[in-house]
């Protein structure tokens, strides 16, 4: 292929050698698109390139997903079992079922020693619906501890939350395809064309044919913001204000859907109440954006025929995450946009399967959305899968963010670690450090041995990744598409389906139930037990799901091909069938800037890497266009202090301190400081990450922070390359 200077030195890819094209899903983000990895006569992997006939990505990738058949050769990959008595000892390279035997033994020891509860369980967004369904049964019918959780709590737990409190249920109500009928699309907290590329694509091609507005709340000039119609630099936190105005506004005009609030919710009486108190001018002072502009936005949204909001890390992982995710609703609900075409709250999702996790993995209750709370669907759950009903918790254990607090308080004494990296991802680094470090037994298993949690690991076990083994993942509008084995995995490495299979085996229930081998097999028993649930995977089978590229859930025999959206009938999941208006009174609970830390502190990511870079820090393609953290500063702010460009500072929190390069720009308001999180010790370091009440999920986005100069700038800049590069 030949490119630019046609006639002077073109620049020249050579043909790539394709033997044949494997079908699979994109292992990175929630966008869900279909992958064909090209193979050599060998059977390796060279090339990749997007499905033109898959309905989410219609031939295009981003480029995470352009390079990712490069994961397959990446260095430091697990290739071997590993196991060691004290996590200060070098590690001893073993056999599988040496490693599975001192797993299981040690669950067996802490749990007769100190109690059930005393092992706890993280896992993840990132493995195969299959894989979650099998660590659930192991996890709720074999080992039987209820402190069982996913990372999932630092992403999605808040949409979550806010789903179950509006509609009755998890489950996003919308889809990609709103993009092409909906009259106006308020983005809140969400870097779409970075953070989910293809999704922006869509929503790009909608807008270039439809000219809808676009209205993007944001405290940061992102890639998104400077696409917008409207850009509204919220201050930090203050989302939920913003919305009780929109909706004050919209009630005080009387701009309303009458008729839907009247036939579909309950408790609009109160919530009219609560807003009253947040006009226009009021909410201003609080939110940063002026009055004008708050009634502006308010009745564009209502007037529209049909208006949608998607929203990702600027609402959840706040302190008022749920109330945010909550509020949202309120204000579809009250103009009648839930379950119409342009008309909805699309949460968008994080993680490549963080969907598939909610729906099979038992880590909130048990499978299909069934709760532990009730008493019908425990006893469904223990009958379908042979164990006594008492042996299940009667209500979900401690979140992720409580685990690490009950490890620090000497509560939990083991954990198993599958497919997450706390040791980088959760906030405040020193004093996960000191948790991890209580520990009488860590597991860690993950698809690379270096990754920073194994530093206080007992044993390691080697997983596959993505593409190394098949099954399905549930993208961000309910579509559930399949991932084939295009690989074989590296060394001893194995599917993280083999590793919980045999380690049931080890325990005596576990020789009892049923733990098919095939993901096939296990599907089987999704399809069977998700039958007339909301998520009804009833009509799907792994075939069928390829032929269509995937397919929508509910699929049944009413929705032979998938449903687009849920609640077109205005019948929600609470006992009543009604959704709920919400009163949600603001409290101002953050740590804010004072005068010894005077910037605010904001963290998210960048298009090129994918969370704590332990897949795409190795991958030349990517780890080039960012290859050091850095820190987003004003140029006034930065003038003031006497900092130049690209100069490294010591960025210090009440937590910890940390040494980053500086990169001038106005993206950033001159009080606020923006950190990728993608670097380990880095700038979950700095962040001290205060808990949502309902969902538990911290508050990454909002911290405070003061700027020291750094006269040694050598050792700076040495010190950054030893502990964060690959
Ligand atoms: N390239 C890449 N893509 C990814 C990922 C990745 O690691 N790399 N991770 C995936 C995952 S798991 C997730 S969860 C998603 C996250 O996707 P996004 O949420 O889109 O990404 P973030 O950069 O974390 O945060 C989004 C925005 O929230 C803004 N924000 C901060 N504070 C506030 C606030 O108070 N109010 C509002 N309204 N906005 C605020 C930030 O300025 C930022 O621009 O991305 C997914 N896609
Ligand atoms: N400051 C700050 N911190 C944040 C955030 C933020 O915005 N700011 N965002 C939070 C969010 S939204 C998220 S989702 C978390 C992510 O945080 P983590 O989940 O801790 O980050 P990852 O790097 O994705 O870790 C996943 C691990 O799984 C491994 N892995 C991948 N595939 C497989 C597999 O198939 N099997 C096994 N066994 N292992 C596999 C990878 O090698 C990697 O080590 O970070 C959170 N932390
Ligand atoms: S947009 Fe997301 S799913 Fe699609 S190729 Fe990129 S990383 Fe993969
Ligand atoms: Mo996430």
């Amino acid at each position: 292929m030949l490119f630019g200077r046609r006639t002077k030195n073109p620049i020249k890819i050579p043909a790539k050698p394709v033997a044949k094209w494997a079908y699979t899903t994109c292992g990175y983000c929630s966008t869900g698109c279909t992958i064909e990895v090209g193979l050599d006569q060998n059977g390796r992997a060279v090339t990749a390139r997007g499905l033109t006939d898959a309905p989410v990505n219609r031939g295009k990738l981003c480029l995470k997903g352009i390079f990712e058949f490069e994961v397959f050769n990446a260095a430091n990959r697990g290739r071997a079992p590993l196991v060691r008595e004290r996590f200060f000892e070098p590690f001893q390279e073993t056999t599988w079922d040496a490693a599975l035997d001192k797993t299981a033994s040690e669950i067996k020891r802490i749990q007769t020693t100190y109690g059930r509860d005393a092992f706890a369980i993280v896992s993840t967004g990132q493995i195969l619906t299959e894989e979650f369904y099998t660590l659930g049964k192991l996890a709720r019918g074999v080992i039987g501890t209820n402190n069982y959780d996913g990372n999932t709590t630092l992403c999605m737990a808040s949409a979550v939350s806010g789903y179950k409190r509006s509609f009755g249920s998890d489950g996003p109500p919308g889809c990609y395809d709103d993009f092409n009928h909906t009259d106006c699309l308020l983005a809140i907290g969400s870097n779409l064309p970075e953070q989910h590329p293809i999704i922006y694509w869509r929503l790009k091609e909608a807008r270039d044919a439809r000219k809808f507005p676009v209205i993007v709340v944001d405290p940061r000039v992102t890639v998104f913001a400077q696409m917008a119609d409207m850009h509204l630099p919220i201050t930090p936190g203050t989302d939920l204000v913003l919305l009780n105005s929109l909706a004050h506004v919209i009630l005080d005009e009387g701009l309303e859907d009458r008729a839907y609030i009247g036939a579909h919710t309950t408790g609009s009486a109160e919530f009219s109440k609560l807003v009253e108190q947040y006009d226009p001018v009021t909410a201003s002072r609080i939110c940063g954006i002026d009055a004008d502009t708050i009634r502006n936005v308010a009745r564009l949204y209502a007037k529209s025929p049909a208006a949608m909001t998607i929203w990702t890390m600027g609402i959840n992982q706040s302190t008022h995450g749920s109330d945010g995710v909550v509020a949202i609703n309120n204000l579809n609900l009250i103009t009648g946009n839930i379950g119409k075409p342009g008309g909805t709250s699309l949460s968008i999702t994080g993680q490549c399967n963080a969907m598939g996790t909610r729906e099979f993995s038992s880590c909130s209750g048990l499978p299909a959305y069934r709760y532990l709370e009730n008493e019908t669907d425990r006893e469904f759950m223990a009958e379908y899968w042979g164990v006594d009903k008492d042996f299940f918790p009667t209500k979900r254990g401690l979140f992720q963010t409580d685990i690490f607090p009950a490890i620090e308080a000497g509560k939990i004494k083991g954990l198993w670690l599958i497919a997450t990296n706390p040791m980088s991802s959760m906030p405040n680094t020193p004093r996960i450090r000191k948790t991890l470090e209580k520990l009488e037994f860590l597991a860690v298993q993950d698809a690379y041995a270096d990754v920073e949690t194994t530093q206080y690991a007992h044993a390691f076990l080697p997983a596959a990744l993505w593409g190394e083994k098949e099954g399905v993942f549930t993208n961000t509008e309910r579509r559930v598409n399949l991932v084939r084995k295009v690989m074989d995995p590296p060394g001893r490495a194995k599917p993280d389906l083999w590793i919980f299979n045999e380690l049931a085996k080890r325990f005596e229930t576990g020789q009892k139930m049923r733990f098919p081998e095939t993901a096939a097999a296990v599907f089987e028993e999704m399809r069977e037990l998700s039958k007339g649930r909301l998520c009804d995977y009833s009509g799907m089978t792994h075939d069928k799901i390829e032929q269509r590229r995937g397919i929508q859930w509910p699929c049944n025999e009413t929705n032979p091909e998938g449903a687009p959206r849920l609640y077109t009938d205005g019948v929600f999941q609470h006992a009543d069938g009604k959704a709920r208006l919400i009163p949600l009174p603001f409290v101002d609970n953050n740590e804010r800037p004072d005068e010894q830390y005077p910037f605010w502190l904001n963290t998210g990511r960048v298009v090129e890497h994918w969370h704590t870079r332990t897949k795409t820090g190795k991958i030349g393609n990517l780890n080039k266009f960012s290859p050091t953290p850095y820190m987003e500063m004003n140029p006034a702010a930065a003038s003031k202090l006497g900092i130049q460009h690209m100069e490294y500072v010591r960025v210090v929190s009440r937590r910890s301190d940390t040494v980053i390069m500086v990169q001038l720009t106005e993206r950033v308001a001159p009080d606020a400081v923006f950190i990728p999180m993608h670097f380990h010790e880095c700038v979950n370091r700095l962040v001290l990450g205060l808990l949502d009440p309902y969902s538990r999920q911290p508050a990454f986005k909002q911290s405070a922070v003061r700027i020291e100069k750094v006269t040694d700038q050598e050792t700076a800049a040495v010190r950054n390359k030893v502990v964060r590069s690959y």
